[in-house]
């Protein structure tokens, strides 16, 4: 049977069974620009607006998509041939699977090329939010002192070069210059990233960049310019080639680049908008006058969760995050981790029972149709541990509480990232920004016990806490003796370090 190449054109002629858009794409407005269109960004956001097109009332909230790096070549090449069109394939635990091709995306700029076009959507009118999901690193902070990297040789080209921009901050700053000279309203920065309060987290990069570059348009954008904080929450796997040849053999559609999530979904947004939002409280978006206990449960349950289980998962041997759930021992540790470290720093989240959260977190990271590679799972954990896991350790050793489980993942990631290979000799696919460094510092162990934790814009002033220095050693000494994840799982479940401590 012929492939039918999945476009505006050819969405009619699709099989009955998959959902397809019920709106009219030409007749949409782009209220919204996205700035990385990455895999979750299309499960999510771009889900959301998808229903929330289907009423002809909403017709202003389509998404354009921005890519600015060289990467988003591909993702630019394939919206392009497909019109925006992609395949979202929903995978239940139980093997039921839904099937939607999502048309919210109805433009799509690669910036990387032309920047001004960019620049000019972004200063048009009709944009109303500008959404972000450019993962922790591209907020451009020293994630030890939370200060804007201005050493970065990308942010002092732009410094100098308003109409060059490379970054998200330039992007945001000449879009908004151009806004304030014409007497256009400002747009809504929404950010969409793991990170706690990720909208101030936002507002200060991007004031810290504009004050040396145009302090006047510094000052104009702190008070036109809105940052709600925002928790986004849905897992999405990396796009696997088997859906890919699926929608082929089974609908005939020849889609590039589906992607794949869980049934779950939850996005709760602080109700602070510049220029007007769309009305998503109408799909079950939560809209909060302050973010910050759900943020905070998310981040430190949810993320630090998945590092907990990928981090040994990947030195024991596991591929998935299913199979890590599988792994009793593994699985146990993270729920462990979850009760006795983080739960009780936790603030009060009204309406959410955490017992019932918990539980459907490890139901969540169980499904075995999802199969969440814990390669993804790891992948920048320099950027990710600083703000998932260590905030928690550094308050249990400010309140005195359990740092064994948290202390534990940080011996094992040090030891992964000397290594490089599982327990059984297999080479772990690392993919982190600053691999080398990583990989550099902590093959030290040997000579120099703590030069993992030397580096210090990640573990920040952890090497001056005497109680998690002594526990780190001694797991990590342990560690690089026998790497046998279980056994040494089981010494903490024993308690044998703490013990020895006091
Ligand atoms: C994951 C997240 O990459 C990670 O560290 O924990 O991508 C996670 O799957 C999402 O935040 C789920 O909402």
């Amino acid at each position: 049977m012929d492939l039918i190449q999945l476009n505006q054109q050819s969405i009619h002629s699709l099989e009955p069974q998959l959902g397809i858009p019920k709106y009219d794409r030409k007749s949409i407005k782009t209220g919204i620009i996205h700035v990385g269109v990455g895999g979750f960004h299309r499960s999510h956001q771009a889900y959301y607006m998808h229903q929330l097109l289907c009423d002809s009332d909403n017709s202003d909230w389509g998404i354009c998509g921005i890519g600015l790096r060289a990467g988003d070549q591909k993702i630019a090449q394939v919206l392009k041939e497909q019109d925006g069109l992609y395949t979202l394939i929903t995978q239940h635990p139980n093997g039921k699977e839904g099937y939607e091709v999502i048309g919210s995306i109805v433009d799509f700029i690669f910036a990387f090329e032309t920047p001004q076009i960019a620049i000019d959507k972004m200063a048009h009118p009709d944009t109303k939010i500008v959404s972000l999901t450019i993962t922790e690193g591209g907020y451009n902070f020293n994630p030890n002192t939370g200060d804007f990297d201005f050493e970065n040789p990308e942010i002092q080209q732009e410094l100098k070069n308003h109409n060059q921009p490379k970054t998200v901050f330039g992007y945001l700053t000449a879009a908004l210059r151009k806004r304030k000279a014409k007497g256009t309203p400002a747009f809504t920065i929404l950010s969409c990233d793991n990170i706690q309060h990720n909208g101030d987290v936002a507002r200060k990069m991007l004031l810290s960049f504009a004050q040396k570059q145009d302090p006047t348009l510094a000052d104009w954008i702190a008070n036109e310019v809105c940052f709600p904080n925002s928790m986004v929450d849905r897992i999405t796997p990396v796009t696997p080639k088997s859906a890919i040849e699926f929608l082929q053999n089974k609908y005939s559609i020849k889609d590039a680049w589906p992607i794949v999530c869980e049934p779950y979904i939850q996005w709760v947004i602080e109700d602070r908008f510049s220029n007007g939002r769309p009305p998503l409280e109408k799909l079950g978006v939560q809209f909060v006058p302050d973010v910050t206990p759900y943020e905070k449960m998310k981040i430190r349950l949810l993320n630090a969760g998945h590092s907990t289980l990928g981090i040994p998962g990947a030195v024991h041997g596991h591929a998935t995050i299913n199979a890590c759930m599988e792994d009793k021992i593994i699985a146990r540790f993270m729920r462990e981790f979850m009760d006795q470290e983080v739960t009780p720093i936790l603030d009060e989240v009204q309406g959410i029972n955490l017992t019932e959260y918990k539980n459907n977190l490890e139901d969540r990271f169980s499904n075995p149709n999802i199969k969440d590679g814990v390669s993804r799972i790891c992948s920048e954990s320099s950027a990710k541990l600083p703000k998932f896991l260590i905030p928690t350790l550094l308050e249990n050793l400010e309140t005195g509480g359990s740092i064994k489980y948290a202390t534990f993942i940080l011996s094992v990631w040090g030891y992964y990232s000397a290594k490089e290979v599982d327990n059984k000799a297999n080479e772990i696919e690392i993919l982190d920004a600053r691999k080398e460094e990583l990989h550099h510092a902590a093959s030290g162990f040997e000579k120099d016990s703590i030069s993992f934790l030397r580096i210090s814009d990640i573990f920040g002033d952890l090497l001056e806490k005497e109680r998690f220095v002594k526990l780190y050693l001694k797991m990590s000494e342990a560690l690089f003796n026998d790497s046998d994840i279980h056994k040494q799982i089981k010494l903490i479940f024993e308690d044998n370090y703490t013990l020895d401590l006091n």
